[in-house]
């Protein structure tokens, strides 16, 4: 099998880049480990920066996100007792979008499959070669049959555990990272939002979050132990710990339950020779900021122009500064995302000092026009360099 761009995973890193090379004319081949059901159903980020909802609706994948989408204008920030809303758009003209990551995915899914061109699902043994040259090749099984795929480029969209990072020789790989003292347990709940904008809370038994799905599904967070057992956490000690945490609730059937870890990491640098990584597999934020997606996205806008220019007019300029042009948003990204996680979680359980300087911070925060607008503008996204 030969193709011009061998693309490995299936997330919404792999399935963008798919689509737009597609449209720009460039062939490639998508190889996912896991089931369609399983990519499709997998809950996992559900907000948008307007950037990211302008690339898809831009690369035509934005009918049911247009029609679907929660925009937002504004969040709420409670703390010590206290309420506040900042007002993203009239800070910055901007808004953001809650649109769950597995209905973009689901719409990017039937989009590439329209097109006719290869998704494999289900792939097995995903193995690396030659990257360093100008013919790399992936080799994998499917139903225990070995396969042969070679290209001029491979695109490791594979996520955080995936393959492709490896394939990178580790002498120069540098790695950067973080991993926090807590996670968040996750629960989607039959039961309307308490508010028609998100709320994060600061509080002295953790951090929560009340955020949504849909005018009658809730996605609520809150913060507890890494290792947390989900088993010591029946749906009543949930709502009780949120209504502490948050306030009143609106309580409702649990219909999903989980723990995510939370981490910051960045792989530098995001190319070697043919290898580009996109996405996770490259850098994991923690979710405080919502920026995991929307990276993933940022990083495909510029490697979609780069392999375009690369193959239009056989000009390697922007896939030489693919690398350091993602690298530059990852790491502001980066930081906002740990400043957000900082502020509002509890690190050291009771230590008076964090905890008069977190509420110092907040409120400092919604009391300056200029605090909430550096908030703002890196909540919304900060614009794209390509
Ligand atoms: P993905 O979505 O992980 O997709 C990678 C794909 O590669 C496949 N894969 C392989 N395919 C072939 N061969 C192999 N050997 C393979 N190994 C892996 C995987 O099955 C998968 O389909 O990465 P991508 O495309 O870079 O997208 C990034 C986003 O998914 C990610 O940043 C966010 O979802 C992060 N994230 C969250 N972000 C938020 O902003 N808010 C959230 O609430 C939030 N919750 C989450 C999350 C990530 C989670 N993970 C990764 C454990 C919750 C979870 C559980
Ligand atoms: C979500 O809707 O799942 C979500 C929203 C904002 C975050 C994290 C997760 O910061």
């Amino acid at each position: 099998m030969r193709t011009q761009v061998g693309i490995v995973g299936a997330g919404p890193a792999g399935l963008l880049l798919a689509h737009l090379l597609h449209r720009a004319g460039i062939d490639s081949v998508v190889l996912e480990a896991r089931s369609r059901p399983h990519i499709e159903g997998r809950i996992r980020a559900g907000l948008l920066e307007q950037g990211s909802v302008d690339t898809l609706v831009e690369a035509g994948l934005g009918d049911r996100l247009l029609r679907e989408g929660l925009a937002h204008d504004g969040l709420e920030l409670r703390f010590d007792g206290g309420s506040y809303r900042i007002d993203l758009h009239g800070l910055t003209g901007r808004r953001v979008t809650i649109y769950g990551q597995q209905e973009a995915v689901k719409d990017m899914v039937a989009a590439r499959l329209e097109t006719g061109r290869p998704l494999h699902f289900e792939v097995g043994d995903v193995t690396l070669h030659d990257i360093a040259t100008g013919h790399p090749r992936i080799t994998w099984t499917a139903d225990g049959v070995a396969q042969e795929l070679r290209c001029d480029i491979i695109a490791g969209c594979d996520g955080f555990h995936g393959p492709s990072r490896e394939a990178m020789p580790p002498e120069l790989l540098r790695v950067y990272e973080r991993v926090y003292p807590f996670a968040w347990l996750g629960i989607l709940a039959e039961a309307p939002p308490i508010s028609h904008e998100l709320i994060y809370a600061r509080h002295a038994e953790g951090f929560a979050l009340a955020t949504m799905r849909s005018a009658s599904l809730s996605r609520l967070y809150l913060q507890c132990a890494p290792d947390e057992d989900l088993s010591l956490w029946p749906d009543g000690r949930i709502w009780e710990s949120l209504v502490t945490r948050l306030g009143a609730v609106n309580e409702g059937r649990v219909i999903q339950k989980g723990v995510t870890g939370m981490r910051s990491f960045v792989a530098e640098p995001m190319r070697h020779g043919r290898l580009f990584l996109a996405g996770d597999a490259a850098h994991i934020v923690p979710p405080t900021g919502a920026k995991g997606m929307n990276l993933a996205v940022a990083d495909v806008r510029v490697l979609a122009a780069a392999l375009t220019s690369f193959f239009r007019d056989g000009d390697t300029a922007l896939m030489d500064r693919y690398s350091d042009i993602c690298l530059k948003r990852v790491w502001k990204v980066q930081r906002f995302s740990w400043w957000m996680t900082s502020m509002l979680h509890r690190y050291r359980g009771d230590d008076p000092f964090e905890h008069r300087v977190q509420v110092a911070e907040l409120d400092y925060l919604v009391h300056s026009k200029a605090a909430q607008m550096a908030l703002a503008e890196q909540y919304v996204g900060l614009p794209y360099d390509i």
